[in-house]
């Protein structure tokens, strides 16, 4: 089994270079775990007072369950990965089944800061973009698909995911093995990525 971590900040691209990376990779060898759904469950907070989590903060990842999770993969069992949701900022109390693949990839913004997680992981890939894109990416994305304004997602830019970005996940580009710039389209990065898969698979 190869367990891949795809770290980057908000709007760096990272699903982009996951769709890309697992094109040539037929369903049944790859799973992919978000760590959105790994957020740690606030079910005993109101709605008022979720909203007001730091989800930029690595206390609000349950790196535990996680951990564990990518244990039991590792030990060919399957596993329940929380749903999250977005607009309860909460898990939804269900789950989905994850088989153990030939290939994992772990992706999120904050999942290099943790240590016992960076020792799972047998490649680590950092994915940069320039702030200024990630900002019109998330301005963009927050807009258009998660219903909030131009003026919330800016203050939350600046009070919050500026900086996290700057004191937790930048930092965590050190322990990168690759950094994928993602500020304009790149597939010789993805090649790359694709060819050394396929030789540890072979
Ligand atoms: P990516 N996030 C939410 O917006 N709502 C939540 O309930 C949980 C997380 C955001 C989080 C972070 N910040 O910046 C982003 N906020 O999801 C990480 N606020 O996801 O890497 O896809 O941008
Ligand atoms: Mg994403």
């Amino acid at each position: 089994m190869l367990i891949i971590g795809i770290a980057g900040g908000t709007g760096s691209g990272k699903t982009t270079v996951v769709s890309q990376i697992i094109e040539e990779l037929k369903n049944e060898e790859v799973a992919v775990i978000s760590q959105d759904s790994y957020y740690q469950d606030t079910s005993h907070l109101s709605l008022e007072d979720r909203v007001k989590i730091n989800f930029d903060h690595p206390k609000s990842i349950d790196f535990d369950l996680l951990v564990s999770h990518l244990k039991e993969l590792k030990s060919g069992n399957s596993i329940e990965e929380p749903v999250y949701s977005f607009t309860e900022h909460n898990r939804t109390g269900e789950t989905v089944t994850i088989q153990p693949k030939k290939v994992i990839i772990v992706e999120g913004i904050l999942i290099l800061t943790h240590a016992d997680i960076r020792d799972m992981f047998d490649i680590k890939i950092y994915v940069h973009a320039d702030s200024d894109e990630r900002l019109i990416r998330r301005l963009k994305r927050d807009i258009n698909d998660r219903g909030r304004d131009l003026d919330e997602v800016l203050w939350r830019y600046q009070t919050t995911l500026k900086p996290m970005h700057q004191q937790f996940i930048e930092p965590t580009k050190e322990f990168a093995d690759i950094i994928i710039p993602t500020n304009r389209y790149n597939n010789v990065a993805v090649d790359i990525v694709q060819t050394i898969i396929k030789d540890r698979l072979a």
